[in-house]
């Protein structure tokens, strides 16, 4: 008899804006093949290349993913562990963690997380158990986008209400603003931008293939942004294009931003961003008749000035009115609240007696390195020596003998490597979840298509069992999957249980599309638009915004931007073999002419090199650089590259202006040529 063959329908909880429908064939019981969903709207059929690798390869293979509890047997860092029985790691956690909380406090014990699973009960159920002990969170946003957050809550009340995507039928312009879905959001590139009927506009400094397939691409240098926005706006009220009815009714402090803007004109933008003035003004003109949509992306805050520069582009809907109707508003992340879901509910924040204040990922390193104020670090979801500033520093640190670690992950990462206990954590074709896009307003069924690999758990399982351990009795630490599953449905309010909404894996949240603040009124104190909050002046910054840029580098350094791969996800990935025959060795991408001026060609090895560290490179070229930037991708794995860094070498953590954000992509580094017989050193 033929083997029977079985389909099942899930979700990709990566942390991408796509979050693809997949369709899991099933022979005789075992995977054989991960694909796209033909139905789903946004996969269309086909998943980005990176994962149709990995989930066919590593993801799905006993040799490459964890799959029993293990003992740190070597020195810290090397990566030599004992197979332990689950009952035997965590009765050691627990015998260690006991004496910490009765002596040195919960505050003690840090907690890294962040998106490395992010369907909704493994990317948050385990804060329940955190809080549970009162452990000092390590903000997880602060490595990626808090800084764009603070300026948004701040002027519009909400970060996490952006437009709906299906709105763009009604969209005469779509601006991409610092974001680059070729990469991060690949079908909302080859998809929705390509189909949308409006222009698309893109503002980057390096033409990605989003940049290159748009109406108008605008190169700025990294850090002008601010500038450009007034600019823009100069031209928009020189064209009459303001929207003076939504101004004087809805906001509050345009006509203190009115004064700067007679200065900025498209000449002295030309001047300041390097962007022809000419494509300043047809883009205003564009954007300024609308409607119009905003698309703001994180890499455009993970700058020095990263909340001034939302703060000069939030101008742009706000000066034309393209708020609260179709075919107009912003996205920057749009979040489960929309879709009815209580923030506090999986991650139960009420389970906390003593909340100690939360740590900025730019001061991790820093705590790591206290005895007295670090005694144990739990990293989970979250792969800190490879994505997280003062990489050396940090790696330091976490070499600490007595700093009791423990990290959970599928895969023996640059961060497990310093673990006293590894816990292998269950892939999300293991388990039943839930998962929301943060692009798409939909609700999708993450479905358990096989059993977790050797004695891997699921993240919530992991911690259940550790409450257990521990000896905790609260009902919420022990609350089941489907329960929860169950619980949030519910929220939505989409009538649908669990196996309803896996038979149709990915439902949109209501019929048409949402359209945040139709009313008019804004979830600020005042209820209008607030230009002028005074969290700015809180976070000493000025009352008004400013069309203020960075510096540019010194003479000789350069700018080094560090984005998504489009061949990994974040540093997931770096471990697949296919995906690194793809990427290739780690490179640093230069203008020609930037490379021509400094005396070197495509293949020289290089060294990029600054306070924070060095790191070792080959020259690739590329005219979709501008000349002074020197771009870097983020997410290669340091253990498998020369060195043993990557790119986080080079961060040494400065803050952006507000929120104890990243601001990465303000790095600066001299480029020193090595000779082509070092190349080959270890
Ligand atoms: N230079 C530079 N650095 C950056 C950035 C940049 O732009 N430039 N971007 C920053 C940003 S935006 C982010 S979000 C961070 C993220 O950086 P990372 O922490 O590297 O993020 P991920 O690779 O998404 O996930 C981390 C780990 O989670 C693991 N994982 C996957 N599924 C599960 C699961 O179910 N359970 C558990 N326990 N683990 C799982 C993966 O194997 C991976 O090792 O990097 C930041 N670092
Ligand atoms: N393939 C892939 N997809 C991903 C990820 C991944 O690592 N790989 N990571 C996921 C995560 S965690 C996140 S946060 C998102 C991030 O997705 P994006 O928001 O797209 O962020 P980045 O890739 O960091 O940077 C986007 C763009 O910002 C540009 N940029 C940098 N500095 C400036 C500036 O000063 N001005 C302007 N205008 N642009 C600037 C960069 O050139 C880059 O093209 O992607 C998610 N999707
Ligand atoms: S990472 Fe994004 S594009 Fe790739 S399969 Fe997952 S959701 Fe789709
Ligand atoms: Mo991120």
């Amino acid at each position: 008899m033929a083997p029977t063959t079985e389909v099942i329908r899930t979700t990709c909880p990566r942390d991408c804006y796509d979050a693809c429908g997949i369709i899991v064939v099933k022979t005789g019981g075992v995977i054989d093949r991960v694909k796209g969903d033909p139905d789903h709207p946004v996969a269309r059929g086909t998943l980005c290349p990176k994962c149709t690798l990995a989930y066919n390869a590593e993801w799905r293979d006993p040799e490459a993913r964890m799959t029993q509890p293990l003992r740190r047997v070597g020195p810290k860092g090397e990566g030599r562990f004992a197979p332990i029985p689950w009952d035997e790691a965590l009765d050691m956690i627990a015998g260690r963690l006991r004496p910490i909380l009765a002596e040195a406090g919960g505050e003690t014990i840090i907690q890294t997380h962040y998106t490395g699973t992010f369907s909704l009960i493994g990317y948050a159920f385990p804060l329940r158990f955190f809080h549970r002990i009162g452990a000092t969170e390590v903000d997880p946003d602060t490595v990626c986008n808090k800084a764009g957050h603070a300026a948004l809550e701040a002027i519009f009340g909400s970060s996490l209400d952006g437009f709906d995507p299906r709105t763009a039928c009604d969209a005469a312009c779509i601006l991409v603003w610092g974001a680059n879905p070729s990469a991060s959001a690949p079908h909302a590139h080859k998809h929705w931008l390509a189909e949308a009927p409006g222009k698309v506009i893109v503002i980057d400094p390096i033409r990605h293939p989003t940049a290159e397939a748009a109406d108008l691409h605008l190169q700025p240098f990294p850090g002008t942004d601010a500038a450009l926005a007034f600019a823009l706006l100069h031209v928009i009220r020189r064209e009459g294009l303001l929207a003076q009815e939504f101004l004087d009714g809805h906001v509050i402090g345009w006509e203190e931003v009115l004064p700067s803007l007679d200065a900025c004109t498209p000449a002295w933008g030309e001047a300041i961003t390097g962007v022809p003035a000419a494509q300043i003004e047809a883009a205003a003109v564009l954007y300024g008749r609308g409607p119009s949509l905003l698309w703001l992306g994180q890499g455009l805050q993970r700058q020095r000035t990263g909340a001034a520069v939302f703060r000069a582009c939030s101008l742009l809907p706000i000066a034309t009115g393209n708020l609260g109707k179709p075919g107009a508003g912003f996205l920057y992340l749009n979040g489960t609240d929309s879709r009815g879901i209580d923030p506090a509910y999986l991650p139960a924040p009420h389970l906390s007696l003593h909340r100690p204040p939360p740590i900025s990922h730019m001061d991790l390193a820093e705590r790591l390195e206290d005895p007295d104020r670090s005694r144990a670090l739990f990293c989970w979801n979250n792969n800190i020596a490879a994505s997280s500033p003062r990489q050396a520093r940090l790696r330091r640190a976490l070499a600490r003998e007595d700093l009791f670690t423990v990290a959970l992950d599928l895969f023996p990462t640059d961060t497990t490597d310093y673990a006293d206990v590894v816990l292998p954590a269950a892939s999300f074709l293991e388990f039943d979840d839930l998962v929301c896009s943060y692009f798409h307003y939909t609700v999708s069924a993450q479905v358990k298509a096989a059993e977790p690999m050797g004695a891997s758990l699921p993240n919530q399982e992991i911690f259940r069992r550790l409450a257990a351990k521990m000896g905790f009795a609260e009902p919420d630490l022990f609350e089941s999957d489907e329960a929860m599953i169950a619980g949030l449905l519910r929220q939505t309010g989409l009538g649908l249980n669990f196996a309803e909404l896996a038979q149709r894996g990915t439902v949109p949240f209501q019929a048409g599309p949402l359209i945040p603040f139709l009313s008019g009124v804004f979830p600020t104190p005042s209820g209008k638009v607030e230009i002028t909050s005074g969290r700015f002046a809180a976070a000493g910054l000025p009352r008004v915004p400013r069309p203020d840029v960075q510096p540019r580098p010194t003479a000789g350094r350069l700018r080094v931007l560090s984005p998504a791969s489009p061949w990994l996800m974040n540093s997931s990935y770096g471990n697949v073999a296919k995906v690194r025959a793809q990427a290739g060795p780690a490179d640093v991408c230069l203008h020609p002419k930037e490379a021509r001026r400094r005396g070197l060609g495509a293949g020289d090895p290089v060294l990029l090199k600054n306070e924070a560290g060095e790191l070792r490179l080959q020259v690739s070229l590329s005219d979709r650089v501008p000349p002074g930037v020197a771009l870097v991708h983020k997410g290669r794995w340091p253990k498998l590259d020369p060195g043993g860094a990557n790119v986080n070498v080079l961060n040494g953590g400065e803050r952006a202006d507000m929120a104890e954000s990243s601001s990465v992509h303000s790095v600066e580094a001299d480029l020193v040529p090595l000779a082509r017989t070092e190349r080959s050193l270890p």
